[in-house]
């Protein structure tokens, strides 16, 4: 039990990234290319023209960056692992070294006293997988099972913490829908093919996983609770759709077997009649859920909007960050209700919840003072102490992101670090943020009161 000003005893407090958007070196001792090398490298996909080429060159800085992570007090870190280091094709051949990499990675951790969380997929799909239809294809499934065992096999033995994706969400609507992800398609048709791969790939890891495993593993989603803008019918309407299309569309056929009714309505005939037996398989039982927060969206009906036919408005009184997503720490509790409430409350890890602010170049003193993300911060935070006064199950949070890194399409143009990095010359400098995050950590949150 957590007393009113504490956190819970055990809750555990660590910082995430993911391989792609922090390596650099994406084709280092054997490893293979992913579909997000190929789209970085075609014009016009990210912002300036950058790529994960060097990133943060972490791929070569794993040492300085766990005592980073040591200094900085954290008790845990959630990292992703690159398929394509582990199997150059994407299945068949093994690269020794790209497991190496991982194996010592998780080694520095523990030798710091801080808690992996490994994340088996966060978007960078092998290009020769990309090549035979990425997750259009449905052997994809069955890939990411042999790969995912590989590694249980490998890391298991250190490894507490598993997941099997990062948000099928964004995988599907950025990568599919909307073209502004790899692989950069266009089609509600293929968006919903895709959906249920995602599905089928996540169960059929963590069937594996009840093999060969014997710690925890959950599946991360990005939730982003959906308000009507008014009460007009047609507004109701719209948040509801919304809310079907991002929150319960991965949560709902795993947790309750079957998929949101308004599937239907949103990809028409794109959306195939699944058979219980297909919906069954992809109910396997999650030892946690993963929620990545940043924000809410208040909808309004808007015709011709695709495939929604929603959209959300700007609220005049309301922070935005630079990414333009409205500040609600409000909606983080309400979501998490949500979550208690929808799915029999499951324990869950924030795995995800951060802000990218314009921040000042570094002082002399080398202090870089970022009180809006520090304000997020606490606000944030105390949102869940708030749920989980309130009854939610919640073990963990993993702020985003540990350093400044390629913000996907956005190029490293956004900056959503506790520490910065200057890209010049990969210098790490803790914001204020930072240093207010560990005074967080060390009082077990009991200074935010
Ligand atoms: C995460 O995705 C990713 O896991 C991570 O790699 C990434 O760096 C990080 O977030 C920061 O972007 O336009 O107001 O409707 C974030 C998922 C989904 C969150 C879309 C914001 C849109 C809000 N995002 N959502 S709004």
């Amino acid at each position: 039990m957590s007393s009113p000003l504490t956190f819970p005893e055990k809750f555990l407090w660590g910082s995430a990234t993911a391989a792609y958007q922090i390596e650099g070196s994406p084709s280092a001792d054997g490893a293979g290319p992913s579909i997000w090398q190929r789209f970085s490298h075609t014009p016009n996909n990210i912002l300036n023209g950058d790529t994960g080429d060097i990133a943060c060159d972490h791929y070569n800085r794993t040492d300085a960056d766990v005592a980073l992570m040591k200094q900085l007090s954290m008790q845990a870190y959630r990292f992703s692992i690159a398929w394509g280091r582990i199997l150059p094709e994407g299945f068949g051949a093994v690269n020794k070294p790209g497991l190496d990499h991982y194996d010592r990675l998780v080694d520095r951790l523990l030798e710091s006293n801080i808690t992996p969380m490994a994340t088996l997929y966060h978007w960078d799909l092998p290009q020769s997988l990309g090549d035979r239809g990425g997750w259009l294809n449905p052997d994809n499934a069955k890939w990411f099972g042999d790969y995912a065992e590989l590694v249980f096999n490998r890391l298991d033995d250190r490894v507490k913490l598993w997941a099997t994706l990062n948000e099928p969400w964004v995988v599907m609507d950025n990568g599919y829908m909307h073209g502004l992800h790899a692989p950069g398609h266009r089609s509600h048709h293929e968006a919903a093919i895709v959906s249920h791969n995602l599905l089928r790939a996540s169960a059929e890891a963590v069937r594996r996983y009840r093999t060969v495993g014997k710690n925890k593993i959950g599946l991360v989603v990005n939730l982003e609770p959906k308000y009507p803008a008014s009460q007009d019918p047609q507004d109701v309407a719209a948040a509801q759709r919304a809310d079907a299309y991002m929150n319960r569309q991965y949560l709902d056929p795993v947790l309750l077997g079957k998929y949101p009714p308004e599937m239907q309505d949103i990809f028409g005939d794109a959306w195939p009649a699944y058979t219980p037996q297909e919906l069954n398989d992809l109910r396997e039982p999650l030892d946690f859920i993963g929620v990545n927060y940043y924000s809410r969206g208040v909808t309004r009906h808007a015709e011709g909007e695709w495939p929604l036919h929603a959209k959300t408005v700007r609220q005049p009184q309301s922070t935005y960050t630079e990414t333009g997503w409205e500040v609600c720490p409000q909606a983080f509790t309400d979501v998490l209700n949500w979550v208690k409430d929808r799915y029999n409350n499951p324990p869950v890890y924030i795995t995800e919840n951060g802000s990218a602010f314009y921040d000042p170049p570094v002082a002399e003193n080398d202090r870089i003072e970022d009180p809006l993300r520090q304000g997020y911060l606490k606000t944030h935070l105390r949102a869940i102490h708030q749920a989980i006064q309130e009854g939610c199950d919640i073990r963990g949070y993993f702020a985003w992101s540990l350093m400044d890194n390629l913000e996907w399409a956005y190029g490293f143009s956004k900056r959503f670090g506790l520490v910065h990095v200057n890209y010049e010359n990969q210098k790490r400098t803790p914001k204020e943020s930072a240093k207010l995050y560990k005074r967080i950590i060390e009082s077990n949150g009991r200074c935010l009161f």
